[in-house]
């Protein structure tokens, strides 16, 4: 392998750390790890619950470099900390990139700013890391330091959201379908309304992130399929609580007759109901208001059984074994494929039935893994 990383990532970085020198008390994700399946995107639905079992990406694979005496260096870019998605996410890549898994993992939290995370992609450049993973912030402004890692033989995978850049530039690209993700949400709500209509008041993501621009796309074509529905306003709420809990603040005082709040994450559930709350606006299966939250995270999953969000979409952030895998089979010299799509499937608030999503129960909470 080349050279080991040297040292901590410096300047502006607001949060650096090599991790995998130590031990790690928390057992691998990648045993544990619940539904999600990676798949080739271009695959239909059928086709991809056969390659999971083919492609899932094996505990042995990951514990290969270890045993060959091989440390793999990879450099993570990850998004920031703005969400219990991310805290998710970002613990996943942690036990899988692990010493004991035969990894040097460089991690830099970029704090949700373009400019650290482009910088963070340069560190590692300069480090002669082995691999490099991006979680982009936004789509756009990645070709240049795309084609700096190629230009230095680094493979870049894009992980979780994605690039608007040539694919050339980097290996693969591996996360959730957002547009689908969207179309769900929205397919969802045209069941449960059966023809009703709609006043709908949506808290977008971070401006410029493709989770952001993928949910929103598919929630409206779905609206465009519905004359009894209208989209009264969506604004960002930058996947935070308290961005969610300002923009429905501003929502309340400007709307008095709405009927559906769609927050594209569950942070920015948890700030909309308190705001609703504040201004007491009911919401959930007994109220007023019906809520659409995205991540599906443990706390989003409890609001959906305790009947306050109605639907929640799962965007599964344990994704780091498939990334592994991927590094695996590039170490080995194996094919790859262009685009893991990591399932996601809905959950809905005991009450309602769903010929599309799991009803919740204490049992489905339990068993899930993050
Ligand atoms: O939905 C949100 C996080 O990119 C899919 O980012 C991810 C999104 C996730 O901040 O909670």
């Amino acid at each position: 392998m080349k050279k080991k990383l040297a040292v901590l990532l410096a300047g502006t970085m607001v949060m650096a750390s090599l991790v995998g020198c130590g031990g790690n008390d928390a057992a691998p994700a990648t045993n544990d790890a619940p539904a999600a399946e990676p798949a080739a995107a271009e695959e239909d639905t059928a086709e991809l619950e056969e390659e999971v079992e083919a492609e899932a990406p094996a505990d042995d694979a990951e514990e290969a470099p270890a045993a060959s005496g091989d440390v793999i260096s990879v450099g993570f870019a990850q998004v920031g900390h703005e969400s219990d998605w991310r805290a998710a996410n970002t613990q996943n890549y942690q036990d899988t990139f692990s010493a004991a898994n035969g990894y040097e993992l460089a991690f830099v939290d970029a704090d949700n700013d373009n400019a650290v995370q482009l910088e963070a992609v340069r560190g590692f450049i300069q480090q002669e890391v082995d691999y490099i993973c991006i979680a982009p912030i936004e789509t756009a402004g990645w070709d240049t330091v795309l084609q700096e890692a190629q230009d230095a033989g680094i493979p870049v995978l894009i992980v979780d959201r994605s690039v608007d850049a040539d694919p050339s530039l980097y290996e693969t690209q591996i996360g959730c379908d957002m547009i689908a993700e969207g179309e769900m949400a929205g397919n969802w709500l045209a069941e449960y309304l059966d023809g009703a209509e709609a006043k709908i008041l949506s808290i977008e993501g971070s401006v410029g992130a493709s989770a952001t621009l993928g949910r929103t796309e598919g929630f409206n074509n779905i609206v465009a399929q519905h004359s009894e529905w209208e989209v009264l306003d969506s604004q960002s709420g930058d996947f935070t609580q308290a961005g969610g809990q300002e923009v429905m603040e501003s929502y309340i005082k400007s709307y008095s007759d709405f009927n559906v709040v769609v927050c594209q994450n569950d942070n920015e559930a948890y700030g909309a109901m308190d705001a609703m709350d504040a201004a007491g606006i009911t919401y959930g299966v007994d109220g007023d208001v019906i809520i659409i939250s995205y991540d599906a995270t443990h706390d989003g999953l409890q609001y959906t059984l305790d009947g306050k969000i109605n639907c929640d979409i799962e965007c599964n952030p344990l994704q780091a074994e498939f990334a592994a895998d991927v590094i695996q089979k590039l170490q080995a010299g194996q094919a790859i494929d262009a685009q893991t799509i990591v399932k996601d499937q809905a959950f809905v608030a005991p009450g309602i039935t769903s010929s599309m999503a799991t009803t919740m129960t204490q049992e489905v909470l339990d068993g899930r893994a993050y």
